[in-house]
């Protein structure tokens, strides 16, 4: 009997007519519970076709009803779960959420520069819907400074925007000041999405719609869609900036991916499961 190792011969052990899927890559939190962070993301990726990787770079402790603790990640276990997959696999792109820590935003903007990625989503977690501090002030002027520079995208909702530049944020025009504070700080394109807050008295959402802008350089894009009064809410940030990234990855223009990733999320809203006994999770549906 031949007792020596084989290499297997990858003809005969992977199938010959898979295609090669695009890769994505998540660095965020991980949300137990299943509908914010990292399984947000994981779906998101494989619901579009793209193969789904992973770095945590904290723990929560978490359900539909709050956040109630997180342990965090250390640079160096940050980079740990990351080398492996980048020496492995072509990363197309790569999402950030939830950093919580200086050490950690400065070991990613490493990692980005070293290894070239372009096709690169800032997601500015700062706190969740419950209200639980998901990053510091401090770390979030770290992120600003680190990331941003890095960034094709920066996808802010609007209590983050407001905490990144220091503004009320009131109507259209303050979002369009806002966007180009953030271009000022070093983010070339910037999605602030105004839709999940629509609230009858705010002044930003006129109408019943749920509303993103996009700035892109000089260019605004709105990106108009029907707004669905639910709580069932959890996990639309993540879920829409994973789904932009998946659609760069599959070399959409960026115009195209936050269409899509739009379409898709308030699919999804419209999808949501009902599951818990706060805000439910909402229904990513993944076919592929
Ligand atoms: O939705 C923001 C968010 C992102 N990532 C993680 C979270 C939350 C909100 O709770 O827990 C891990």
């Amino acid at each position: 009997m031949n007792t020596k190792e084989q290499t297997p011969d990858k003809s005969k052990i992977q199938n010959p007519k898979s295609k090669i899927q695009k890769v994505c890559l998540t660095i965020a939190g991980l949300d137990p519970s299943g509908g914010a962070g990292i399984v947000a993301d994981i779906k998101t990726f494989t619901a579009f076709g793209c193969f789904a990787t992973s770095v945590i770079a904290s723990i929560t402790f978490q359900n539909t009803t709050g956040v109630f603790g997180a342990i965090n990640q250390t640079a160096e276990s940050v980079r740990r779960q990351f080398e492996p997959i980048v020496e492995d696999f072509e990363v197309s792109a790569l999402k950030t959420g939830m950093l919580p820590t200086g050490e950690i935003i400065e070991e990613v903007a490493r990692l980005v520069k070293e290894n070239n990625l372009k096709i690169f989503v800032v997601d500015p977690v700062v706190r969740s819907t419950s209200g639980f501090d998901l990053i510091d002030d401090e770390a979030l002027q770290i992120l600003i400074e680190k990331l941003f520079p890095l960034s094709a995208l920066v996808t802010p909702n609007l209590p983050e925007a407001e905490r990144i530049t220091k503004m009320k944020i009131k109507n259209e025009s303050d979002i369009e000041t806002a966007a180009r504070i953030m271009q000022n700080l070093g983010a070339k394109n910037v999605l602030i999405k105004g839709g999940h807050l629509f609230n009858p008295k705010s002044k930003v959402q006129s109408s019943k719609s749920a509303k993103d802008f996009l700035f892109v350089g000089e260019e605004v894009h709105i990106f108009e869609a029907e707004f669905i009064e639910t709580t069932a809410t959890h996990g639309t940030g993540c879920t829409l900036a994973a789904a932009i990234t998946a659609n760069l990855a599959l070399g959409e223009s960026l115009l195209e991916a936050v269409g899509a990733a739009k379409k898709f999320v308030t699919e999804a809203i419209k999808n949501a499961p009902n599951l818990g006994k706060g805000h439910s999770p909402i229904g990513i549906v993944v076919n592929s």
